[in-house]
């Protein structure tokens, strides 16, 4: 766009669940609005997982939007969790139902954001060499997004193919006869594992850190299952926003320590059997009691033991670097199972760490050669903040993002930053995003910030950002609330620990989702203290 022409209301970055409910929302209010997309499709994190076994761990009913009630009475949900495909295909629908693609650029990376002071405008410039001036620009880049290809020595030299996996190959992979190598057991890998070990002649896993993880429960949906969700939706939502994590489940009014042993035991029977994440919400103290965190753990590590035959195996598996729950917990279907097949190796890297990679195969310290044939990195990301830092951010006075963020991620109430007026950054560090369902989650803020656009106009204003104070009261108050939890108590990804030299700040907000959106909105309707407004 030639400099002078008229410049789009807004510039969103990402076309995943919250780039897209952006464009929705924000060209229903009236705003010009083009997104652009780096992926050759729509869906982010779920167009580029086609991991085998990729699911989401939150329930399908509650991990979709809810912003149209036609859209949620007429989808279909297949099963309980749904597959990769099934949510990459209802993203597709979406973006179909309200003719969405016409505004979303695809195979596009914006490269640069750069303010322009005189102008009061952003700057947006992509790959593809194209260049457009926006009042807004909102950053829906995803927290999981940026992945993370660990530096082992000799890792480019493997001739087989290496897959990340939240870079997965379009046309199907498949690993008969095979021998495969799995590097990571965070939630991907324990997805992928069970799956890739059913294919190929030979699974080695590679495990650093043994990690938390309770069956998902999984099943397919009937008409009558969906019939009552369906009925029920309104008040599903409701209870979800007002929720910890934004589904509809509520703990235990008792802390685990106040109940008998009998009692404490049903519940986390009841809990396992709900499957997935939920477990670790059994009891209400389970994230700040250490006692009561244990009473979880005891169960679980009962539970796996009882799968795995070799108790020498069982104990590998079991961790002991973190209280459960304090990473991510993972979702299942057979992981722990997977390790009494005769085709599947678990290999302890915290005894015999890989020294090199080379073109056959992995070397471990104790001198072994692991015969590869193909290589999967189930190795994470760079999150929260990876995606963000690859765009050139130029805010006032030439400051650019990455210098702002330097000693850690700083945001006021999550999705303003000082010196970078009118960009909103969804879904990061400062919100509970990633402790919560995803689509609400998009939802609540692409909903504040449309109301924060229209605010802003209604006082006569053109540019709004948060104060320096207000900044530093936000870092504070998540700071405080992260070391009244125990959550601070894992090497994890939400501290960026899993990336070597990043400074370590643990960056979600830690207060519940139905908190921080109590926050947030009344921020907004108190006439947005903590930011400042110019005209
Ligand atoms: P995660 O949870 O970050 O897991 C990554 C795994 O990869 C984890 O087991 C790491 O071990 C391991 N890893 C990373 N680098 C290495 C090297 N260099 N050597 C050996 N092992 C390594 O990513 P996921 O993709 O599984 O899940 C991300 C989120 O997506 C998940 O929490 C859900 O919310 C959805 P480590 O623990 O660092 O020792």
């Amino acid at each position: 766009e030639p400099t002078g022409s008229t410049p789009l209301d807004a510039v969103v970055v990402g076309a995943g669940f919250a780039g897209i409910y952006s464009l929705y929302r924000l060209r229903k209010d009236g705003l010009s609005v083009r997104v652009f997309e780096a992926a050759a499709g729509v869906g982010g994190v779920w167009y580029w997982n086609r991991y085998p076994g990729a699911r989401c761990d939150v329930e399908s009913v509650d991990y979709s939007y809810s912003f149209d009630e036609d859209l949620q009475q007429e989808w279909n949900w297949k099963e309980k969790y749904a597959t990769q495909p099934e949510i990459l295909a209802y993203m597709e629908h979406v973006v179909e139902r309200f003719d969405l693609a016409k505004d979303i650029t695809l195979n596009t990376r914006v490269t640069d954001i750069v303010f322009d002071e005189d102008a009061q405008l952003w700057a947006v410039t992509t790959d593809t060499g194209e260049s457009v001036r926006a009042r807004f620009v909102v950053l829906g880049l995803g927290p999981l997004s940026n992945s993370n290809i660990p530096n082992i020595p000799g890792i480019h030299d493997f001739a087989g193919p290496m897959l990340h996996t939240g870079q997965w190959p379009h046309e199907p992979v498949d690993f008969t006869g095979q021998r495969v190598g799995v590097i990571g057991t965070g939630s991907s890998g324990i997805q992928s594992i069970p799956e890739i070990a059913k294919q190929a002649a030979k699974l080695t896993v590679f495990q650093r850190t043994p990690n938390f993880s309770v069956p998902a429960g999984n099943r397919p949906l009937t008409d009558e299952d969906r019939a009552a969700q369906k009925a029920d939706y309104a008040e599903r939502r409701r209870l979800s926003r007002l929720s910890g994590g934004g589904s509809p489940h509520e703990t235990h009014l008792k802390s685990a320590l106040e109940v008998s042993d009998e009692e404490r035991r049903a519940v986390y029977e009841e809990w396992w059997r709900k499957g997935g994440v939920l477990f670790s919400k059994a009891f209400p103290d389970q994230f700040t009691s250490i006692e009561a965190n244990d009473t979880a753990r005891d169960f679980w590590v009962e539970k796996v033991r009882a799968k795995v035959d070799d108790p020498k195996i069982a104990e590998l598996l079991i961790p002991t670097s973190h209280p459960i729950g304090t990473k991510r917990i993972c979702t299942d279907s057979g992981y722990f199972e997977t390790f009494n097949r005769d085709n599947v190796e678990l290999v302890n890297l915290r005894e015999s760490p890989i020294e090199r990679i080379d073109a056959t195969g992995v070397v471990t310290a104790d001198g072994r050669h692991h015969d590869l044939d193909a290589l999967v990195l189930a190795t994470g990301y760079d999150a929260m903040t990876g995606s963000v830092k690859k765009i050139n951010i130029v805010g006032r006075g030439g400051k650019t993002l990455n210098e702002e963020w330097s000693g850690g991620a700083r945001t006021y109430l999550g999705l303003g930053i000082e010196g970078f007026p009118n960009l909103f950054n969804l879904t990061g560090p400062g919100s509970p995003s990633v402790l919560a369902n995803m689509v609400l989650h998009s939802e609540l803020h692409v909903d504040w910030v449309a109301t924060a656009i229209a605010d802003l106009a209604d006082r006569g204003a053109v540019l709004m950002e948060p104060t320096h104070d207000a900044v530093e009261g936000w870092v504070e108050e998540c700071r405080k609330r992260a070391e009244g939890s125990l959550m601070v108590k894992a090497d994890s990804w939400y501290l960026g620990a899993n990336i070597p030299g990043r400074p370590r700040v643990f960056m979600p907000f830690v207060g519940g989702f139905g908190v921080y959106g109590e926050i947030i909105n009344k921020v907004a309707a108190d006439g947005y203290p903590g930011f400042a407004f110019s005209e």
